[in-house]
């Protein structure tokens, strides 16, 4: 694989850094062949918001961890794009969330597996890890793509799904589960379908929800079921797109021809 040559003085160089290291998970064998084209349609949307955290997605962040503080199971999954972009704070923030790890994925295959579980030991060599060898499968999900751990997602109440495709999202809030997904998209089927959908880039959410987790472990119950009680994941999705609405609008009437910044 070749070294990342980009310069640090490049306009988008963290765009470029990011496309790197999922070139070096596909070399690795992390990473399915579609997360290269999923990438691409979060990147069009991170455009979209202003490549910044938005203030729903705020929102989103302080109740879904409110609902992992408050959780009996919680789970945070992991697949190859998530394992290519943020390994380390995948762990960390199942630790700040006393969450159990599963590596879960949507085009599955052992190779897969092992080296997504490769990769994370480099972070942590002890780190436990569901998912090696699933035995449930979710209903009405064929093959593959529905195969979990009996101790992680069949038995969880609470999971976290970034990145994920909208069946299997549907299929996980029809066992009951409370679903939470980061999804650039706000219009896609995950994002429609989960409990609570945070609308930000996985590179961005990861390091905040951590951030928040720790400050928020300190809030007594009552406190963190309040927050639960009143998000609204519909009125959350809307304000993202008057967001997008507004600044479109916003950047159409000022122009952008040959502006350096948005
Ligand atoms: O590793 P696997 O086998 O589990 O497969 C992973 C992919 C991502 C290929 C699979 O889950 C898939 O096909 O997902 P979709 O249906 O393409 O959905 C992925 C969603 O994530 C899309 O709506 C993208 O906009 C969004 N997305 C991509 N990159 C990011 C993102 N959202 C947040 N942060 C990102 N960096």
């Amino acid at each position: 694989m070749a070294r990342f040559m980009v310069p640090k003085s490049h306009p988008r160089y963290w765009s470029l850094y990011y496309r790197h290291r999922l070139e070096e998970a596909m070399e690795k064998g992390i990473l399915a062949r579609a997360g290269m084209i999923a990438h691409g349609r979060g990147e069009a949307f991170d455009y979209l918001i202003g490549e910044k955290t938005v203030k729903p997605a705020e929102e989103a962040m302080k109740a879904a961890v409110a609902k992992f503080l408050l959780a009996e199971h919680p789970v945070v999954s992991v697949n190859g794009n998530v394992a290519a972009l943020v390994p380390e704070e995948t762990i960390k923030l199942a630790k700040a969330l006393n969450a159990r790890l599963e590596i879960n994925l949507f085009y599955r295959t052992e190779e897969r597996v092992r080296a997504i579980a490769e990769e994370l030991r480099k972070y942590d060599q002890d780190i436990e890890l569901l998912g090696i060898n699933p035995t449930r499968r979710i209903p009405n999900l064929e093959s593959e793509r529905g195969k979990v751990d009996e101790e992680g997602i069949w038995k969880a109440d609470v999971v976290l799904v970034p990145l994920e495709d909208g069946d299997r999202t549907e299929a996980l809030v029809a066992m009951g589960k409370f679903v939470v997904t980061v999804d650039l998209n706000p219009l896609s089927r995950s994002a429609r379908m989960a409990d609570i959908t945070i609308v930000d880039n996985i590179i961005r959410a990861y390091p905040r929800m951590i951030q928040l987790a720790e400050e928020m472990k300190k809030l007594p119950r009552g406190d963190l079921e309040r927050i639960v009680e009143s998000y609204d994941n519909g009125k959350i999705l809307s304000s993202v797109l008057i967001h997008m609405r507004d600044r479109l609008t916003k950047l159409a009437e000022g122009g952008i021809w040959r502006k350096k910044e948005l």
